[in-house]
């Protein structure tokens, strides 16, 4: 067998959100699997790194037979990252398959593999294979497997590889991904990690080696990174020896993160500051104490808050800027509603960027039951008991007050509202939009799209032209 390996991260047939031209842009490096591939090549194979984005999936396989990438001697590793990618997986391995009938196609993405082989095994019938879990320490084996060569040098136990980029197709147009820890164990309910424990962050010195590996290999320093984590919590020690790692490679990268607004200590924002932080995208979820609680995101909702505005305050202070995310939870009503756009207006002025949501019930193996019980008493009925088992997640009317319809328009005039186009731009471009595409491309492509399927505002932006929508 051949060393050379397709490995697929699954695209979608349409955004999740609203769909508009730019949101079929987005470039979300599944940099789970780029991390499989990375382990897979210093074990001798020659992975090729794909994403389906919103590519069509027949014109998908019809490109990737041209470059000579589909055969039987050639594994495809398949990723799912979210129950979102099935539709696409299902049409794009049965293109595959129609093309090499005993294809080899190994499917992974432990949010939606889960725990529940039958039911996978029922969505994706192409596929040859479904692996649970995380799988660094493991891939090298499967793919060994499969040329029946029996591999015990592949039991790495790598948690987080360095990520070599070399192998991603159109690599100079995203934005690197670094991961600096997993997990994270809060307990809130809507959450997929609620009882993950937080693991240790990765050595400043390796994020520093990381990142001048990176500028090595682009021959330069204009690019952002993505601190991957679930919950960005270093010490003030971590912080302090990262920037001296940096100053040492005499780097200085603009990165983005992702935490919880109760986790910092306000004057720790100076300090990241320093080390190139740019953007923290900060779960904020609700303002509703109500809803904190019921979320179980904090048993203290007013400290939570009193934090929350602290920290907005700080990294406004620090020209940092501050994305929050908003979860419209079950039992959600009007007054819950207002309680957290009370709150949003108070600080509003701190805010550059708002992601707005009703919660999803996903499907996840055996949880899913207990899960879904939850929601239901706090008060949420499934809309379509059905899609559960046919699409893989379900929506909810959140309580008689708050059906899935009004959840979702509030949704997106709340982000309306609070987000210019500039701001929205700014944000994406740091980090998901294709990095040659500037912001005289985005305000071309906005304009042709009516105003109400858009998630920001475009006050000011056409002063010298006409919208037309
Ligand atoms: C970081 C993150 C992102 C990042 C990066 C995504 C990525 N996959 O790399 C970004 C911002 C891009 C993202 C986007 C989205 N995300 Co997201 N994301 C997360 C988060 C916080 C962590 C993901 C993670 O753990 N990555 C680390 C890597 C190492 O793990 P991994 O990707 O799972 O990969 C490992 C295994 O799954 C396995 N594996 C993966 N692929 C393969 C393939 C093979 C062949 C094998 C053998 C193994 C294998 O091996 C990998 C290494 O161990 C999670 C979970 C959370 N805490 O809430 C949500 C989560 C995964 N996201 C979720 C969702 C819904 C989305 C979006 C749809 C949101 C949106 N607004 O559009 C998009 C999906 C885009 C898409 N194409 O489908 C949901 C998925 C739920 C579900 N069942 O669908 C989660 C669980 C959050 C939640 N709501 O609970 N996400």
């Amino acid at each position: 067998m051949s060393k050379r390996l397709l490995c697929i991260s699954s695209g979608l047939l349409a955004p999740k959100k609203i769909d508009n031209p730019v949101a079929r842009r987005h470039m979300y490096l599944n940099y789970g699997l780029l991390g499989l591939a990375s382990i897979l090549e210093k074990h001798g194979y020659q992975p090729f790194v794909t994403h389906g984005r919103f590519e069509d999936p027949t014109s998908f396989v019809r490109r990737l037979n041209s470059l000579g990438l589909i055969a039987k001697d050639i594994p495809v590793l398949f990723s799912l990252p979210s129950s979102f990618a099935i539709g696409w997986a299902r049409e794009t391995m049965a293109a595959l398959r129609s093309l090499v009938p005993d294809l080899e196609i190994i499917v992974g993405g432990r949010w939606v593999v889960a725990d529940d082989p039958n039911w996978i095994r029922g969505m994706l019938p192409h596929a040859s294979t479904f692996i649970e879990g995380l799988a660094e320490g493991r891939i090298v084996e499967i793919v060994a497997k499969l040329s029946n060569k029996h591999s015990t040098d592949g039991a790495t136990s790598d948690l987080a590889p360095v990520l070599n980029y070399r192998l991603l197709e159109d690599t100079h147009l995203y934005q690197p991904s670094i991961e600096v820890s997993r997990g994270c164990g809060k307990g809130c309910s809507f959450c997929a990690e609620a009882t993950v424990p937080l693991g240790a962050m990765k050595d400043p010195r390796q994020v520093a080696d990381e990142l001048d590996g990176y500028r090595k290999l682009t021959g330069n320093t204009d690019f952002h990174a993505y601190f991957e984590t679930s919950f960005f919590r270093p010490t003030s020690n971590w912080i302090s020896s990262f920037l001296s790692e940096m100053q040492n490679r005499s780097l200085l990268i603009p990165w983005r993160t992702e935490s919880r607004v109760d986790a910092w200590n306000p004057k720790m924002v100076e300090q990241l500051r320093k080390t190139g932080m740019h953007v923290i995208d900060l779960g904020l979820e609700s303002a509703s104490p109500k809803q904190l609680l019921a979320m179980k995101k904090t048993p203290k909702p007013d400290v939570y808050l009193k934090k929350a505005s602290e920290l907005l305050k700080a990294c406004y202070d620090e020209g940092i800027w501050a994305k929050v995310n908003v979860l419209l939870f079950p039992g959600e009503t009007r007054s819950t509603l207002l309680e957290t756009t009370d709150w949003l207006n108070e600080n509003m002025d701190f805010i550059k960027g708002l992601s707005v949501g009703p919660t999803i019930l996903y499907r996840y193996g055996q949880a899913t039951r207990s899960v879904k019980s939850e929601f239901e008493s706090l008060g949420a009925t499934v809309v379509e008991e059905e899609a559960l088992d046919r699409d893989g997640y379900a929506h909810l009317h959140l309580s008689s007050e708050v059906d899935h319809d009004f959840a979702t328009r509030f949704s997106s005039d709340l982000a309306r509202e609070y987000m210019t186009a500039r701001d929205y731009y700014d944000l994406k471009a740091f980090s998901y939009l294709p990095r040659d595409y500037s912001w005289d491309d985005f305000k071309k492509e906005i304009c042709k799209v009516p105003p109400d399927r858009l998630p920001f505002r475009l006050e000011g932006i056409f002063e010298n032209a006409t919208h037309q929508d």
